[in-house]
């Protein structure tokens, strides 16, 4: 697995100890800043300036001003990076429940990148189903994903029971979003929920929202807020929750006293299967069937949304394989088949779940497809071992 650099050890960096002692000084700086929380802004400056922002990074300091609410100066914002959105800093720190200090300090260690606004402009999601699929059902994420399953099949199962999401569904989260842990982004979070948060006007308000809760999150952790790593949208550890998530759904599975998501496989399947079952995850249901049209109208069905029951869905002349209730609240999704046609699924409440951890139909049904090629994997290599796994008898 990637080492983890979420915690602020500061002197495991690479770079040794002049890094190391930045980090504990900005951690430092960072709490100094909370507990200022009833001081005024002058002592928020002081705390700001206890150490100097990234050296040669003047878009953090024109930054900074541009950020401040509209009463701020502008004036000699040169360096500034495009279009600033003006964020009401006090509202958003009561709402985080953060400091005003604690917010500012983190916005002058923050790096407005360019490369996180083009990086956020062309996802994945963009792509057709028949090319999107490619990219996560592989013979080795597959392969990769029963290993992560064997080797963690207490802590899963302990979940399952717990929580009621699937193991194979909890490995498939965290093999589409970190390859289980190797990859958990290489983006500084702060660079990345700051440029969001405050130079991008589509996402403004979600993104500074996260960046707050970042702030509240280190805060909380004693992280060194400089050093916390993840993707370019500012997800962490190997399921890639949001600093939001991360405060309210994280689980200290392990027992060790801190929700950790980066290094402890136990903590990050707990959490992910928590994520789901808050979100509306329905224990021994199932997720989504293949949809035969027969000549109703694909189209009409789809655009009715989460609005169709099953009972009008069959009613229109569709039909799956396995007969879901016609009180059940469905919806239809077509993807893009190489071959210029559509394949069509019919997806119940649990596939909506999935959706909410990513909104993408694409990725629900990529983390689907991954998670039924993980359990009969898992099924085979059991069977190898010479232990029959019942199978699980899900009802739509
Ligand atoms: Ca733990």
């Amino acid at each position: 697995m990637r080492k983890a650099r979420g915690k602020s050890h500061g002197l495991e960096k690479a770079d040794g100890r002049a890094m190391g002692m930045a980090a504990a000084a900005r951690a430092l700086a960072l709490a100094s800043a909370l507990s200022l929380a009833a001081a005024p802004s002058a002592a928020a400056a002081a705390a700001a300036g206890v150490v100097a922002p990234y050296a040669g990074q003047p878009a953090a300091q024109s930054a900074r001003q541009a950020a401040a609410p509209a009463s701020g100066s502008g004036a000699s914002a040169k360096a500034a990076p495009p279009a600033a959105s003006n964020i009401d800093l006090n509202a958003l720190a009561s709402k985080a429940g953060v400091s005003v200090q604690a917010l500012q300090y983190a916005i002058s260690q923050a790096r407005y990148q360019q490369k996180i606004i083009d990086a956020i402009t062309r996802p994945s999601e963009g792509k057709p189903w028949y090319q999107y699929r490619r990219i996560f059902i592989t013979r080795e994420r597959i392969d990769a994903g029963v290993s992560f399953y064997l080797s963690h099949r207490e802590s899963l199962q302990k979940a399952f029971k717990l929580y009621g999401v699937p193991p194979e569904i909890v490995c498939a989260i965290i093999g589409v979003e970190t390859f289980y842990g190797r990859s958990m982004g290489t983006w500084a979070v702060l660079d990345a929920l700051y440029t969001l948060g405050f130079h991008y006007p589509k996402r403004a308000a979600f993104f500074s929202q996260e960046f707050a809760s970042f702030v509240k999150l280190c805060l909380k952790e004693g992280w060194d807020i400089g050093a916390v790593k993840g993707s370019y949208a500012g997800a962490m550890g190997m399921g890639q929750f949001m600093p939001s998530s991360y405060l309210n759904f994280a689980v200290d599975a392990d027992g060790d006293g801190r929700e950790d998501l980066f290094k402890s496989a136990d903590d990050a399947i707990f959490s992910v299967a928590n994520y789901f079952k808050m979100h509306g995850w329905q224990a021994g249901r199932g997720i989504c069937y293949a949809v035969h049209l027969d000549g109703a109208d694909g189209e009409a069905l789809k655009a009715k949304g989460w609005d169709l029951t099953a009972g009008e869905f069959y009613a229109a002349g569709a039909s799956t394989k396995v007969a879901i209730p016609s009180s059940e609240k469905m919806r239809v999704y077509t993807y893009d088949l190489e071959d210029g046609t559509q394949s069509v699924l019919a997806a119940l409440a649990n596939f909506k779940a999935i959706t909410r951890y990513n909104t993408s139909p694409l990725y629900a049904r990529a983390v689907f497809e991954l998670s039924e090629y993980i359990r009969m994997g898992y099924v085979k290599a059991m069977a190898r071992q010479g232990v029959y796994v019942k199978p699980e008898g899900r009802r739509p």
